[in-house]
């Protein structure tokens, strides 16, 4: 099956494949003629939309190398009989670390702490003051979706004394659970793990922003576009709450207005970031397009198109 790749995956898997071609550039411009013969396109969750699926004529499959598959047109796929899968299950102990990590930096605020070591500014005498964070445990966390993702932040918090609250659609009748409204107003950090979806993009909205207590954090592994970021920059600005970010609306860039306030941790998109993870993910990535190869069933369709 010849496979049309955005990017090499790192880890072992990717060497079973026969024939790949690696498309260099930005994305989808980088696309820039016609390729009859692709069956098989990985991406890293990049744009997939009808005008790239009409450079690909004889694709099958698109096998997305990442769990968030906002930027791939589902249904446009579904309508050529493109099959879609992502790479679930594997995600969510390194994306939780991750959370769990932009908690404690922001809280206790190791990244300013860091660049005040090295810009020689550490002073016995304290010149900025007691340099003081908050410890999170004791903390109230709010989690906004409790999937797998959520779920595995939960156990990590709790162990670190947390008390835990969670957003989720879903009805259950755990006394944790609060509406979204509630459950800013009520924890001292926020956490996002929910996809992008319609119903989730802008989900904290402005006034839904202004909810949040003064001095808590809010926390975002999920996607950039769950939050609106321009209000969530003017809050960080104004210096009412703190962040760590680690996606942002339009990546790699980076709202300027954030890059010179102490009060956000900024990350590049490193949620799966982990030598064990992406070895994880590219794994699936190869067993979906060699079964795909084989006609056998693909291991994780995100959706069934008629064929
Ligand atoms: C991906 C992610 O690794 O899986 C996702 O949805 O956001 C990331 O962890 C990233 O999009 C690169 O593929």
């Amino acid at each position: 099956m010849k496979v049309l790749a955005t990017t090499r995956l790192p880890g072992p898997a990717w060497d079973e494949l026969a024939d790949v071609e690696l498309v260099e550039g930005d994305w989808p411009e980088s696309l820039s003629r016609p390729r009859p013969g692709v069956e098989a396109l990985v991406v890293t969750n990049e744009t997939v939309d009808s005008a790239v699926l009409e450079l690909l004529p004889d694709l099958r499959l698109v096998a997305n190398f990442a769990v968030g598959y906002d930027r791939i047109d589902v249904a446009a796929c579904a309508a050529r009989g493109v099959a879609v899968t992502n790479t679930p299950g594997v995600l969510d102990a390194a994306t939780a670390e991750l959370a769990v990590g932009l908690m404690l930096a922001a809280r206790r605020r190791i990244a300013e702490g860091d660049r005040l070591v090295r810009d020689g500014r550490w002073s016995t005498r304290w010149a900025e003051g007691p340099f003081l964070g908050r410890q999170l445990g004791g903390a109230t966390l709010g989690l906004v979706g409790m999937g797998r993702t959520g779920s595995a932040v939960a156990g990590r918090a709790a162990a670190l004394g947390m008390r835990v609250l969670f957003n989720r659609r879903r009805d259950t009748a755990d006394p944790a659970r609060r509406s979204l409204d509630d459950l800013l107003r009520e924890a001292d950090v926020v956490s996002l793990h929910v996809p992008l979806t319609p119903e989730t993009e802008g989900l904290l909205s402005r006034g839904r922003l202004r909810l949040l207590r003064d001095g808590a954090t809010l926390v975002n592994t999920s996607r950039g576009a769950v939050v609106d970021e321009d209000a969530l920059v003017d809050e960080l600005v104004a210096g009412r709450i703190s962040a760590g970010l680690d996606v942002f609306v339009h990546e790699p860039r980076v709202p300027e207005r954030l890059l010179g306030l102490p009060n956000v941790v900024l990350t590049p998109h490193l949620g799966s970031a982990t030598v064990e993870t992406r070895a994880a993910m590219a794994r699936i990535v190869v067993d979906n397009i060699l079964a795909a190869e084989r006609g056998e069933r693909l291991l994780t369709e995100v959706i069934r198109p008629e064929r």
